[in-house]
């Protein structure tokens, strides 16, 4: 046994949570919420959120040194586990070389290089600090390069917080129940379109009723900010269709899936081919990264090449290059989602069993490693069946599994992510912990 508890071994045990709480009484009279982001604050699931204090492979321990099997990743950036020795050693290596030059570096060509390698689709390629910053850029970009306005996105659909893609969102805005932001001026809001996801009728008819209007379709090829819900056959390719015949730009937001459902994300997953691609999260390997890219002739509108403009003090930053480069070096070694594949469908299957072994209506959406189960007696399939989900037993559930020393995402409507670091016996745990509580639920 090791000098904490192992979280491999332990039953419910009443944490002690002193610190966190501590810290978080203090967080609050300095931070919105007492968090940088809001998903972080539990306000999905109720109670105090953890402080985590360190993290090594698929655990984390929290402030009062709690161990827990980690499933959140970070939201998803940490594919091949938290504080990976490669990962470190880059990170180690870069910083005696400066943190930020504001000038060109060699990391920047070198993960361009290799973005291109497992994205074909992108000629071009663009660092940012942010998925948010990705997106946004990319819809400046469509808009920019096309002359129209209006954006397509879908119900449930998260891109960040840039004001055009805060209406109907996922993720945050999902779980604390607010779908649109005070804030985004009704302008705004009104050049964006929102439709239901897995509905290609509803866009079909939007180009319809809006020719030489739609500047370009986001879409996230697998939903992960509605919980899981994967693309229906034939609705991404009907979306690429629809927007090569309009000339409307063909947006993939892969800044989750991008790395995640394979090397070269969902497009290469599922043969479909975007006219951008924006990515964020396993790109940078745990840093700060964002990224957008794609045909050469829309990028080569971004400034200083032509007059769209995108800038960034910390863009292409060193030593988010470098974890991202150790971090892609380790996906692109033979094997690797292979074994993500068997570790997420042993979950899936286990999660699965228990519930129905204790008669608790549930329902699991995966795509690769990513998956979310749903408290629903119902196939989620977009925002509104998502919707439906018991989100009062999603976070029964969630403490329940706390106490057994596994960390779920704090939010019915996120995705649980399982990365290289986890083993077989780690997701035995996590199905006996769930047996043991499911019947409570
Ligand atoms: P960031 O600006 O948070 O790096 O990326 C925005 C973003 C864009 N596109 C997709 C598909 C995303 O999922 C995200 C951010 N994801 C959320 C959780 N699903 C980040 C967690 C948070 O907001 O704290």
């Amino acid at each position: 046994m090791t000098a904490t508890t192992d979280a491999t071994t332990r039953t419910a045990t009443a944490r002690r949570t002193a610190r966190s709480a501590q810290l978080f009484e203090e967080a609050q009279r300095h931070l919105p919420g007492g968090v940088n982001s809001p998903v972080r604050a539990f306000r999905g699931v109720g109670g105090t959120p953890l402080f985590i204090g360190r993290a090594q492979g698929a655990r984390v321990w929290d402030a009062d040194g709690n161990e827990y099997l980690d499933y959140v990743a970070s939201w998803g950036p940490l594919i091949a586990g938290h504080a990976h020795p490669e990962v470190v050693r880059a990170i180690q290596e870069a910083a005696p070389r400066g943190t930020s030059y504001g000038a060109p570096a060699e990391g920047e060509v070198r993960l361009a290089a290799l973005v291109k390698e497992a994205f074909p689709s992108i000629d071009l390629v663009r660092f940012v600090n942010s998925g948010t910053e990705a997106t946004m850029s990319a819809l400046r970009l469509a808009r920019g390069a096309t002359g129209r306005e209006l954006i397509v996105k879908f119900d449930g659909g998260y891109h960040g917080h840039a004001d055009g893609l805060l209406v109907q969102a996922g993720s945050g805005p999902l779980t604390l129940g607010a779908p649109d932001s005070p804030g985004v001026p009704a302008a705004t809001a009104a050049q964006t379109l929102s439709l239901p996801y897995n509905d290609l009728g509803a866009v079909t008819a939007a180009f319809e009723q809006r020719p030489g209007q739609i500047a370009a379709v986001i879409i996230e090829p697998v939903a992960g900010n509605m919980g899981v819900v994967p693309a229906a056959p034939g609705f991404l390719e009907g979306l690429r269709e629809l927007c090569t015949q309009h000339g409307s730009v063909f947006i993939l937001d892969e800044v989750i899936t991008g790395f995640r459902v394979g090397w070269g994300g969902a497009q290469a997953r599922f043969g479909v081919t975007p006219d951008l691609t924006c990515l964020g999260k396993i790109v940078g390997g745990g840093l700060p990264v964002g990224a957008y890219g794609g045909r050469r002739d829309l990028m080569e509108c971004v400034a200083p090449l032509g007059p769209v403009y995108q800038a960034g003090t910390l863009s292409g930053n060193p030593l988010a290059m470098a974890a991202g480069l150790a971090t892609l070096e380790l996906l692109r070694r033979p094997g690797v989602y292979e074994q993500l594949e068997t570790l997420a469908t042993r979950l899936e299957a286990g999660l699965g069993d228990a519930a129905r072994g204790a008669g608790v209506a549930y329902t699991a959406n995966r795509v690769g490693s990513m998956l979310t189960g749903f408290f629903s007696d119902a196939p989620v399939t977009d925002y509104a069946t998502a919707k439906r989900s018991d989100a009062a037993r999603y976070a029964r559930f969630f403490h329940a599994l706390l106490d057994r020393g596994v960390y779920f995402a704090p939010s019915q409507f996120e995705a649980a992510f399982v990365s290289l670091a986890h083993t077989a016996a780690d997701v035995d745990h996590t199905v006996a912990a769930t047996r043991e509580v499911m019947r409570q639920l």
